[in-house]
């Protein structure tokens, strides 16, 4: 026991020494002139670190959640608040965590054992850039040509990413790497804690934090500068009634186009081909993730396709749709479990973007009913979402391939900015379809059309062009937003493009099918 306490006593002076203020101190292991030098004293004369017990600081060595937090809270002020947990920096944790300056999922309270694990670079960000620059923002456009690595970045940390880039405080090495999830050593912690204590204190108009110089080059030419009613004019969607709405309260109405499926056509999910698409004006694209013939369910990789394709939609400033493209697997509790994962991924990783909106489910169909399959399958899902992205707007489909409206709006989800699909081919449904979407409305329910073909139901057919002017006469009217099924090159009347057509676009009206040229004209 005597031992115990003894070596308790002993570890608890030596980690707690690593932080405590006390008097700044001649490390004789910081060399004279290294670049470190300034950070690391300047943060030893603010009281906000000092050594080991034997004098040294050892920046070589990496930094520990426990010891990265400690000294952004001593810098930053923040005072300790009493915790249960006997671990030496568990007063600064608990008050950071209450701060906001990193979530729960991100070192859980009761992770004691991860307190002393290395943090990540991504993290160590947020937290800096939580803690002393909290109003920094980065255009997406600016700074993601500039991060070589931009593909490891998880799309939680976009945003502070992007401002610390923005603000001079996080700097990419000599290849433009951040390397968002390797750890970083004492001595850059106190380098990067440093350039944002110093931007923090900045007087205005004097800036003593050099900028980075020496942007990569920009790999696509922006095309969101071209895009009219794009993510960077409406932000962060929202539901009004039953009117999707921008972030300063005007109504917003999405047009674009669906990808096909894309284990077959993905190459038309690419960042040219939406360039080329969102040229002509669209706004949303929606990336359809089949789960069945050979889709997720079979392929997991395919997760990583349809990353690729919101990654390139959001780098064209358009809004995305996510979709769970269920079909012959007609009722979505079949699959919820693996649902429930991989919406659980795609909304961690996108949970700091406005871009992205989820579709849960394609369309359900074969006999499912909406109070015995899809509302409880809804209810299961969009909880999960909502953990990690609490702002997204989610749209639900319903049985009948998205049809069934009616038995919607008798028993509609408790959940807000939810929006119901409807689905229609301008081949097959009329004004009976317009009828049950004028009731829906009627009834409070907000409506998007994520997919329509100017086709008959089955792909083919036609192309009905009346009836199609006639439906989206209908949808304009209404405000409401639609995505034209489908941008790929298969001989169906209903793909916008003719066999053979580039996947990289610009594309001619010779390689644009008849629904193709209707379709983009009416974005
Ligand atoms: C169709 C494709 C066709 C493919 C078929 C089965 O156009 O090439 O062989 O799916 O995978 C939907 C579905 C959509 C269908 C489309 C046309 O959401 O996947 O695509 N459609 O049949 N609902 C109504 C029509």
């Amino acid at each position: 026991m005597k031992r115990t306490g003894a070596l308790f006593l002993a570890v608890f002076l030596l980690l707690s020494t690593l932080v405590l203020p006390g008097r700044a101190v001649d490390f004789p292991d910081v060399t004279p002139g290294s670049w470190y030098e300034a950070p690391v004293t300047a943060l030893a004369d603010a009281g906000a670190l000092t050594g080991f017990p034997d004098g040294t600081f050892r920046p070589g060595a990496t930094i520990s959640w426990a010891e990265y937090v400690t000294i952004i809270a001593r810098q930053a002020g923040l005072t300790t608040v009493p915790t249960s947990t006997s671990h030496w920096a568990a007063g600064y944790l608990q008050a950071a965590l209450n701060a906001g300056w990193y979530d729960w999922d991100e070192l859980p309270p009761d992770n004691v054992s991860g307190w002393d694990a290395p943090i990540s670079r991504q993290l160590a960000v947020k937290v800096v850039m939580k803690a002393l620059l909290p109003d920094a923002r980065g255009n997406y456009s600016d700074w993601q040509p500039r991060i070589s690595d931009f593909s490891a970045l998880n799309g939680r940390y976009y945003d502070v990413t992007f401002a610390a880039y923005a603000a001079g405080v996080a700097q990419g090495d000599d290849r433009g790497q951040f390397r968002p999830a390797a750890s970083l050593t004492r001595a850059e912690a106190c380098a990067l804690i440093h350039r944002a204590a110093q931007k923090a204190n900045a007087a205005g108009g004097s800036d003593p934090v050099p900028v980075p110089t020496a942007p990569v080059e920009s790999p696509v030419p922006s095309p969101a500068a071209t895009v009219t009613g794009g993510v960077s004019k409406h932000g962060w969607l929202h539901v009004e009634g039953t009117q999707l709405t921008g972030e300063k309260g005007e109504a917003v109405a999405l047009h674009g186009m669906s990808s096909h499926g894309l284990q077959w056509y993905g190459q038309y999910a690419s960042k040219e081909a939406m360039a080329a698409t969102a040229a002509y004006g669209a706004n949303v694209y929606r990336v359809a993730m089949y789960t069945a013939e050979g889709g997720y369910l079979s392929d997991k990789s395919l997760a990583d396709k349809a990353f690729a394709a919101v990654d390139a939609a959001i780098e064209n400033d358009l809004y995305v749709i996510l979709d769970w493209h269920i079909l012959s697997d007609g009722n979505p509790q079949s699959n919820q479990e693996q649902a429930v994962e991989f919406f659980d991924r795609a909304s961690k990783r996108y949970a700091q973007v406005p871009n992205v909106l989820y579709e849960i489910c394609n369309e359900p169909n074969g006999g499912v009913t909406w109070t015995g399959n899809v509302k409880p399958y809804a209810q299961a899902v969009i909880p999960v979402i909502r953990a990690n992205s609490p702002q997204s707007v989610i749209l639900v489909g319903s049985p009948t391939w998205s049809q069934d409206l009616h038995q919607v709006q008798k028993s509609p989800l408790d959940f807000g900015n939810v929006m119901y699909t409807l689905h229609f081919y301008a081949g097959t449904h009329g004004q009976w379809l317009r009828d049950r979407v004028d009731a829906a409305l009627k009834a409070g329910l907000p409506v998007f059309v994520s997919e329509w073909g100017t086709s008959r139901a089955d792909g083919s057919g036609g192309v009905f062009l009346t009836e199609s002017a006639q439906w989206l006469d209908f949808l304009d009217s209404r405000g409401i937003s639609w995505c034209n099924w489908s941008l790929c090159d298969k001989g169906e009347t209903s793909a916008a493009l003719r066999p053979g057509a580039p996947s990289s676009g610009p594309w001619s009206e010779e390689q644009l099918s008849e629904s193709g040229k209707f379709v983009f004209s009416r974005f």
